[in-house]
């Protein structure tokens, strides 16, 4: 497979780069967190996620690749920190990821190395990841937990047991699907969806983030659905490390 062999060569001529996309807090419209998003520069070339992350996925590659991307971001959110406020980071898992030897470790370590601290670490699964190896993978993922990490569902909604989801793993946050959010205001049922969803994750005792915010109407609903958290275009686009550096200089 071509592509199996860029990566590999991709990975070590460090060609992979990080973007941190910021979520707000709703109410006061502060930076509260940072999602950590992979980016792969061939040259000039960009690669988007998804025509990579499957391969990257099938060939194992991937768990090299997470290990770096979760290394770095939380040696830069570590640092952050340090000169602004106390944000957190997110990061996307990949099923291989979790199941990988040593995840928990690896992910004690880079926490150890950055000072960054363990509830400020969010770490976002899909319900597709208990598809397969359900068991150990829970089994990680709560382990974390006990530590202090915290656990999101990524794209709530979409899944084919996005309630049963929530039953069979200890969370503290779910991410509304974006394609719920994009019809808030122009389409009825996805109104009152994400209305539910805002006050089923509340009356869960959950941090409820919406994601893919592009239009102001949007904004304005979530705030009045009481919404916790937003990201979005409209809100902040994914950005390289200098441009979160800037924009916590001006919030400050
Ligand atoms: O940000 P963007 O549209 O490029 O992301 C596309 C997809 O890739 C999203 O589903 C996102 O969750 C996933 N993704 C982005 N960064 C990472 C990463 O570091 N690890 C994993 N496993 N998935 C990621
Ligand atoms: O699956 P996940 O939620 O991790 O995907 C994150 C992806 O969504 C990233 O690729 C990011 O670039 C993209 N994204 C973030 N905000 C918006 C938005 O407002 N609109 C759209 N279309 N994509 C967004
Ligand atoms: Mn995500
Ligand atoms: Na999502």
């Amino acid at each position: 497979l071509e592509l199996a062999a860029d990566l590999q060569r991709a990975l070590l001529d460090n060609q992979f780069a990080i973007e941190y996309q910021p979520v707000v807090d709703l109410a006061t419209s502060r930076v509260t967190a940072v999602e950590a998003l992979v980016r792969w520069w061939r040259g000039s070339v960009f690669i988007p996620p998804d025509q990579f992350l499957g391969a990257a996925e099938a060939t194992g590659l991937i768990v090299p690749l997470s290990e770096w991307i979760l290394r770095e971001a939380c040696r830069e959110v570590a640092a952050w920190r340090a000169s602004s406020w106390d944000i957190g980071l997110s990061l996307n898992l990949s099923a291989r990821q979790i199941t990988a030897p040593h995840f928990v470790e690896t992910v004690e370590q880079a926490l150890a190395e950055s000072g960054l601290p363990a509830s400020a670490l969010t770490l976002e699964v899909i319900e597709e990841m208990l598809v397969e190896d359900a068991e150990e993978t829970i089994s990680r993922l709560s382990e974390l937990r006990s530590l202090g990490v915290r656990l999101a569902i990524d794209d709530f909604g979409t899944g084919y047991a996005s309630l049963a989801f929530l039953r069979q793993l200890p969370v503290d946050m779910i991410k509304i699907d974006p394609s719920f959010v994009s019809g808030l205001g122009r389409d009825d049922t996805l109104t009152l969806l994400t209305r539910t969803i805002v006050r089923l994750g509340h009356d869960l005792g959950l941090i409820v983030v919406a994601e893919g915010i592009e239009r102001p109407e949007q904004l304005e609903l979530l705030r009045e659905m009481g919404c916790t958290r937003g990201q979005g275009f409209l809100v902040a686009r994914p950005m390289a490390a200098r441009g979160v550096d800037s924009l916590m200089r001006t919030s400050l």
